[in-house]
């Protein structure tokens, strides 16, 4: 038998706090292409939650658009209001789905026209950590 040895350097690597949103799964994660011009896009995706304690999403960032905000749509007497969720939350063993009809993300002030086929950068932030996400843009319908 050999004895392993573990390396310090590959080992601190690994450990290093803040590296990233630890159990989150993204999918079906896109970016619905908006008329030239558009001051917002909306961004969809599923998020999933591996591990064992609530995954809290604190706020999102781009370098694609000037702001990006958790959207939801709440129903009250008869109307549709869009309201501004200040985090995420997805449950242990879970799923958050970020669906039209439901949520969106909100991404303000695009730094271009999106175009179908083209990726936008979205940042997670964590706690602790954060997740980059590249969001291909389709065509909405
Ligand atoms: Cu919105």
């Amino acid at each position: 038998m050999k004895c392993i040895r573990i390396l310090g350097g590959a080992l601190a690597l690994a450990s290093m706090p803040g590296h990233a949103c630890e159990g989150l799964e993204v999918s079906d994660a896109r970016v619905m292409e908006s008329p030239p011009g558009a001051s917002v896009l909306a961004g969809f995706a599923t998020l999933h939650n591996s591990g064992n304690v609530p995954l809290i999403i604190r706020r999102a960032d781009s370098p694609d658009f000037s702001a990006v905000e958790f959207h939801s749509l709440v129903r009250r007497d008869g109307l549709i209001r869009m309201t501004v969720d200040s985090s995420l939350t997805v449950p242990p063993h879970g799923t958050l789905a970020i669906k039209s009809g439901e949520r969106h993300l909100m991404l303000f002030k695009p730094a271009k026209d999106f175009r179908e086929g083209d990726r936008v950068r979205i940042r997670l932030f964590c706690s602790p950590g954060t997740l980059e996400l590249t969001m291909p843009v389709e065509k909405s319908g």
